[in-house]
């Protein structure tokens, strides 16, 4: 086969593209019709396409770019790396410098006592090692029915066999036997679509005292541990009413579980400070890292352990972990952009300038006649489309199928904005400038018109009775 190119013509790219490549959550025969968009470069928080347009990333990749795309300062410590050990594991009591500096660093970074870093290639595999890290700490504490985790519908954990049950993805659980047995799921802190008459805050309530219900019904001898996002991400930006955590908090303390903090997305700097947890006043004993750890320029994910748990884990042999766990390459660029995020003050930045003016541009978005809600947190957000602000009534179409003509349109205006069922979302790089937040709401202001028009011209403006 001859060499595949930047330059090689769109429509050739896709053929090759369709005809060998299978894509992640994608139904390939109508992608096929379709073709896949290329992307050819990036630099900073701007996308280039095969097609010669510049993208706003809207979306930081898939939530990780956190300091923007382009810094050479990544590449050149990847490719010194590469020269001096491009691989060495970290099984049969062996170590490396990348590795002990990047674990090193987090302890240091992370809250409270959260100090023994559990390196994996990826979030996914990062939940996995959090499945049987809990379930072997009560082993080793000799309360071995403690078996259970509670997790929450709509919550996004990965999408390996482990993580996609933890995860309350109902579409995925129906393909491939998940979930696992042991995995229980709550309800969600939607107050948008699930909050009925109830105020948020009531709501928040109700929606964290499940997690006591659920504690109470399954037995506190029987839990392990309750997982969840500081924010959801991958299931629309759901912001949990003010009263959500707290309770939440206390629920932890007072029954003897384990708290996981997903910190995919909201760690490193996301939500305003380097993790959700310290925004939300949450206290992990674990929490999962990935996409933000290096922005996205090598795989890395993995668990950070608090002292005590850490301390009953070493007191057996753990038998897990990963080829690539601690992977040299992968952590010498973590702690590169983890060096980048520090002296370039990008969370003061994100803090300070960025979330301020994004947000309230952001909240000026509910003037569009299909915008309900409008929330933030941080550096991510998200609008609920609606037929009927005032009773936040759902479209009559099919979930998904008026956020999809919004996706769209936002597409053909040059702009990475998602969505997530009727549900519009962004997560942009960290270091986007206010004239670039401009910018992304102008395209995404003229998306939603477009997107309005559309819907009004097919007949959907109606209201789910
Ligand atoms: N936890 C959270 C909170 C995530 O958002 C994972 C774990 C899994 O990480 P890996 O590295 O295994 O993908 C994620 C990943 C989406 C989307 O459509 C979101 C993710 C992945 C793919 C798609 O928003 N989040």
């Amino acid at each position: 086969m001859s060499q595949i190119t930047n330059h090689m013509p769109t429509a050739e790219l896709q053929a090759l593209d369709s005809a060998y490549h299978m894509h992640p959550f994608t139904h390939a025969d109508g992608l096929a019709k379709k073709g896949a968009r290329v992307i050819t470069r990036a630099k900073g928080v701007w996308l280039n396409d095969s097609e010669g347009n510049r993208i706003i990333d809207g979306m930081a990749g898939l939530w990780c770019v956190n300091i923007g795309y382009g810094r050479e300062e990544l590449a050149e410590v990847a490719a010194r790396q590469i020269r001096e050990l491009p691989y060495y594991n970290t099984f049969f009591q062996t170590t490396h410098v990348p590795v002990i500096a990047l674990a090193a660093k987090l302890a240091e970074l992370a809250p409270g006592d959260l100090n023994h870093v559990f390196f994996a290639g990826s979030g996914s595999e990062a939940n996995d090692t959090n499945i049987r890290l809990v379930r072997t700490y009560w082993d080793v504490k000799g309360k071995p029915g403690k078996k259970i985790i509670i997790s929450r519908k709509n919550a996004y954990h990965g999408s390996s066999v482990g993580s996609g049950s933890l995860g309350g993805m109902s579409g995925m659980h129906a393909q491939g036997g998940m979930p696992i047995p042991d995995i229980h799921h709550i309800n969600q802190p939607n107050w948008w679509a699930e909050g009925g008459d109830l105020s948020p805050e009531d709501f928040g309530l109700a929606r964290a005292r499940e997690l006591e219900e659920a504690i109470l019904t399954l037995g506190e001898d029987r839990v392990a541990a309750f997982i969840a996002e500081p924010v959801q991400g991958a299931g629309g930006v759901i912001v949990a009413p003010d009263t959500y955590w707290p309770e939440i908090q206390r629920i932890c303390d007072k029954y003897e579980i384990l708290l996981i903090a997903d910190e995919v997305i909201c760690g490193f700097g996301r939500t305003g400070n380097w993790f959700g947890s310290q925004t939300l006043n949450i206290r992990p004993h674990i929490m999962t890292i990935a996409k933000g750890l290096s922005s996205g320029y090598q795989p890395i994910g993995g668990s950070i352990l608090c002292d005590e748990v850490a301390e009953v884990i070493g007191s057996v042999e753990f038998n897990h972990g990963y080829t690539y766990s601690g992977h040299p390459v992968a952590s010498a660029v973590a702690l590169e952009n983890l060096r980048i995020l520090e002296e370039e003050k990008v969370i003061d930045h994100v803090r300070d300038v960025a979330a301020p003016h994004l947000q309230k541009k952001w909240a000026s978005l509910t003037e569009h006649p299909m915008v309900g809600e409008a929330k933030m947190v941080g550096m991510m957000g998200s609008i609920a489309l609606t037929p009927d602000k005032a009773s936040r009534a759902k479209f009559a179409s099919e979930p998904g199928t008026v956020g999809y003509i919004c996706r769209e349109r936002c597409f053909a205006n040059n702009l990475i904005m998602r969505h997530v069922g009727d549900r519009m979302i962004i997560s942009p790089p960290l270091v986007i400038t206010p004239d670039e937040i401009d910018i992304l709401i102008d395209r995404a202001r003229v998306a939603l018109d477009e997107g309005y028009a559309q819907v009004k011209a097919e007949g959907l403006w109606k209201a789910a009775s």
